[in-house]
């Protein structure tokens, strides 16, 4: 019998516990109360011997294994139907981020050739910098003329059929030698995830390790190359992000104003609505109404992108979604694609609110579809504006959660250099020695997904805040991050009350915040670089596998998660997921994700069911590392607490002074 939960047991996010209360009273459902209603199949997630697993790639089946050696029709075992099942996932989750970055790779095309309304090349200097990395000439060329070879080669990146995508080279060398080795090199991203779907099928590949090594070239394609095209250019098209302050929750929908909600996780149609939302005559258009303004807020992904870069309030994470609608203050939800609720065109005929799709690859019943093209982005976007302000006088009685905190969100790769940088010595050496001192323990890249059947954010506010305690920096992307920024972490430097003795004296020596929100969930490429670069600077080895970093997605729930766990693994930062695992039916799948990878590929991927239990690992983890480079133990009194007599006196010296005293003796 399905357990109900309080709403209090639902989520730790107050403004969304408001809104569940709302949804009782008027007697609707959303996600958390599906989830109560349906428990997870155990056969279908595979997660323990003893719940067996399920097989339904083709139709002998579906094949059930619940008991001790049995196989399917075809003679498939446990291994190989989970090892299947979680490389389809790894498939969906790089094709969903890859067509994205082809999306955005054509918007480029359009924007150089000059049919693109609306849209301009904003970062220049990124243009130059990604043609470099392409081996474009960049010398006496206009910028349109660059940003078309970058958006052709960046095209010929998912067809490409041999050799190697382009991005790897900018990997370490050691890493670049491992996948050599592994036979996990990707040549072309399209053709990486048609493979997979070819080898998953019955009768094809049946060596569960053969498989994941087809599940991992293709997360790679992911990583280095569909996500790092979405990545640049998107800074290219709308500027690479740098710091700024925004705000997070459902209080950012406003009680005078029309509320226009953008969630999905493209930023191409959204940087228009942006750009139409503030124009003065739909403002005008707006005040006829009897509205005082238009507001924009986002939710998931697109969230993130439209945060980061033009200062969009996020009305929340995945979960919040249904929750904005159930405030009755949304005119329209413009929705493009990916973690979009088929459950939110009915939820939104319960209010005023015009749910919209744009996407020509996402249609969902009950919702106006009003087909993106982007010859024609701005005039769309005007369209979609002016529906919503003509929806305002339709509202009804309205119920907005009064509760919203600040974000700064916007740590590109970039900018974390020119911030580090930028104090008193060049790139990441105050980060790499930071760490070596043990000043900083580590770094954790807290990402990923809400998923209602754990308490939504508890995970990801639980993690952030003893990763902190505990001297670990921590770096952000996708819900995770906005799930900080509702609990007042990824604020910036006003968030070191927060940190830890160690970390909190070196984030106030250099200016750099103890949580980085570094974007969406494309943008976990960043942290690729991030890594890379750390790699490169020196004394912390010379892999991605040697630095003390875990990547942590508590509450994942999507298959583009899995893709970035894999990815992640596989360049050599090791992950650690909650909820249940996907391959736990199979102990030889398991074992080959965590011993084999962590011999072959100096990572692994494991899932963990507490959040105690993440923490721990993490950070036994981190020091595993620590020692494995000879660096001091950590030691959570070594380091005086800032604004102690001695940090005070530090403070009086010249800046290069501060910095030897601080880093001097890292070596
Ligand atoms: O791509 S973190 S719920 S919104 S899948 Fe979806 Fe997961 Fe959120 Fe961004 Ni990423």
């Amino acid at each position: 019998m399905a357990k109900t939960r309080t709403n209090i047991e639902r989520t730790v996010d107050p403004a969304a516990q408001e809104m569940l209360d709302r949804a009782d009273k008027l007697g609707l459902g959303t996600a958390f109360s599906r989830a109560d209603a349906m428990p997870a199949c155990p056969i279908g997630m595979g997660a323990s011997p003893k719940s067996g697993i399920c097989c339904k790639n083709c139709y002998m089946g579906p094949c059930r294994l619940v008991k001790d050696g049995q196989v399917g029709v075809c003679g498939a075992t446990v291994d190989t139907i989970a090892a299947r099942n979680l490389a389809r996932a790894v498939a969906g989750g790089a094709a969903a981020h890859s067509d994205h970055g082809r999306d955005v790779a054509f918007t480029l095309l359009a924007t150089a050739e000059g049919h693109a309304q609306g849209y301009q090349i904003r970062d220049e200097a990124k243009l130059r910098a990604v043609a470099r990395k392409f081996g474009i000439p960049t010398d006496k060329r206009k910028k349109e003329e660059i940003a078309r070879d970058v958006a052709l080669k960046a095209i010929s990146q998912f067809g490409q059929q041999t050799g190697e995508l382009i991005y790897l080279k900018t990997a370490p060398k050691k890493r670049q030698e491992r996948w050599k080795k592994y036979g996990v090199t990707p040549r072309g991203v399209d053709r990486e995830v048609v493979e997979v779907l070819h080898r998953t099928h019955v009768g094809d590949d049946q060596d569960a390790e053969h498989i994941l090594q087809g599940a991992i070239r293709c997360a790679l394609s992911d990583g280095w190359g569909g996500s790092m095209i979405a990545t640049d250019l998107s800074d290219i098209l709308f500027g690479t992000p740098s710091p700024r302050v925004g705000q997070v929750n459902l209080g950012v929908l406003k009680d005078d104003e029309v509320n226009l909600v953008l969630h999905g996780h493209e930023p191409t149609l959204s940087e228009m609505i942006v750009a139409a939302a503030s124009e003065p005559e739909l403002i005008a258009y707006a005040e006829s109404k009897g509205a005082k303004g238009i507001n924009l807020a986002g939710i998931c992904c697109t969230s993130n992108e439209v945060l980061l870069r033009q200062g969009v309030p996020s009305a929340g994470n995945f979960l919040n979604q249904e929750l904005a609608l159930l405030t009755g203050a949304v005119e329209a939800m413009v929705v493009d694609v990916q973690c979009i609720m088929q459950a939110l065109p009915d939820l939104a005929s319960h209010f005023h609110t015009k749910f919209i799709t744009t996407s020509p690859k996402v249609k969902i019943a009950g919702g106006t579809h009003m087909e993106f093209d982007e010859h024609k982005a701005l005039d769309q976007a005007r369209e979609i504006v002016k529906l919503a302000i003509d929806n305002y006088p339709n509202r009804g009685e309205t119920a907005i959660p009064d509760y919203r905190s600040d974000i700064v969100p916007g740590f590109s790769h970039e900018y974390i250099n020119y911030m580090l940088g930028g104090s008193f010595r060049a790139s990441f050496r105050p980060l790499n020695d930071a760490i070596m001192s043990g000043r900083i323990r580590g770094v954790a890249a807290e990402v990923g997904c809400n998923n209602p059947r754990t308490p939504h954010d508890k995970s990801h506010e639980f993690l952030v805040r003893e990763l902190l305690k505990n001297d670990v920096l921590v770096v952000q992307t996708g819900c995770g991050a906005l799930a900080s920024g509702k609990f007042g972490y990824a604020i910036g430097e006003a968030a070191l009350e927060f940190a830890g003795p160690g970390l909190r004296e070196v984030c106030e020596a250099t200016g750099m915040p103890p949580v980085l929100h570094m974007g969406s969930c494309v943008d976990n490429s960043r942290i690729l670089t991030v890594l890379t670069q750390m790699a490169e600077e020196g004394g912390l080895g010379d892999d991605i596998s040697d630095v003390p970093a875990v990547g942590l997605a508590p509450e994942w729930m999507s298959e583009k998660a899995l893709s970035i766990g894999t990815y992640a693994a596989a360049s050599g930062a090791s992950v650690i997921f909650g909820i249940d695992s996907p391959v736990g039916a199979s102990p030889e799948v398991t074992r080959l994700m965590t011993e084999t990878w962590d011999r072959v590929l100096g990572a692994k991927m494991e899932f963990v069911k507490t959040d105690e239990e993440m923490l721990q690992k993490t950070l036994a983890h981190i020091d595993a590392k620590r020692a494995a480079l000879n660096l001091p133990v950590y030691d959570p009194k070594r380091f005086g607490r800032s604004g102690d007599a001695r940090m005070l006196a530090l403070e009086e010296l010249p800046e290069a002074e501060m910095a030897d005293a601080l880093y001097g003796g890292a070596k």
